[in-house]
């Protein structure tokens, strides 16, 4: 059982050619798998399922196509696309996961989220995540007209561009007790998530493993589960340090 992992993409229709990149890449992969998780960020914004740039529609086609030929996909929201619902999953033929979610792979468990939450020395992003996951006020803003939408997405991508300038990157990376605490509540040894940028597979002190998906703005970064081992194919994260076997 072949499973593919990728995470902040952060398609938009101002990058055409990344949109065709990961269609490419998925006809690519499809031979060889036979599941994919997609762990958030797919897209850098998201205004809601009613409103779907016609740029993304040979992706839609290609997540489609993967359904058609019997791969089971899932879709997990990240800090940028968290407005994604049921309807536009539904039409790529993905199933939603909620954020966290434990899977199985070839008897481990597996603890796969997009990864934000885990930042929590970021205050004020953590203060913000609060209210905008919020699903009275998210099925409020989707009677907000496109440009209204649009423009209350602009402000909030404004604010954290001015808000980014003043925090280390140590703020915006993981918080270490955090992701203890999170992997001892739900009893795993593994953890995948994405969100950072930093990609590495991290090998904690207990014996358990970190696993950090990198973004896509340089090329592909993903992480391969071959039925015997985790590997990450990521150009900044090179060969021997980027594999966990499993079994
Ligand atoms: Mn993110």
């Amino acid at each position: 059982m072949s499973t593919l992992f990728i995470s902040d993409l952060h398609l938009s229709p101002a990058q055409p050619e990344l949109i065709q990149l990961t269609v490419e890449f998925l006809v690519k992969q499809a031979p060889n798998i036979d599941q994919l998780y997609i762990l958030g960020d797919l897209f850098n914004t998201w205004l809601g399922d009613d409103i779907v740039p016609d740029e993304f529609q040979p992706l839609i086609d290609q997540l489609m196509a993967l359904n058609q030929v019997g791969i089971t996909s899932y879709l997990m929201v990240g800090n940028r696309d968290f407005m994604i619902g049921k309807a536009f999953a539904e039409r790529c033929g993905m199933t939603l996961l909620a954020d966290p979610t434990k899977i199985n792979l070839a008897g481990k468990a597996i603890l796969l989220m997009h990864g934000d939450s885990l930042c929590t020395d970021d205050v004020s992003y953590q203060r913000y995540r609060r209210w905008s996951r919020n699903r009275f006020l998210q099925w409020c803003f989707l009677f907000l007209s496109a440009s209204y939408r649009q423009g209350v997405s602009d402000k909030i991508k404004q604010k954290s561009r001015e808000q980014k300038q003043h925090k280390t990157a140590t703020i915006m990376d993981v918080n270490h007790d955090e992701v203890s605490r999170v992997m001892k509540k739900h009893h795993v040894q593994y953890l995948l998530h994405g969100h950072t940028h930093r990609p590495a597979i991290h090998h904690l002190d207990n014996g358990a493993f970190r696993l950090v998906l990198g973004d896509w703005q340089q090329s592909p970064s993903f992480i391969l589960f071959d039925g015997y081992q985790l590997q990450l194919f990521d150009q900044r994260s090179p060969g021997a340090a980027s594999t966990v076997r499993l079994v």
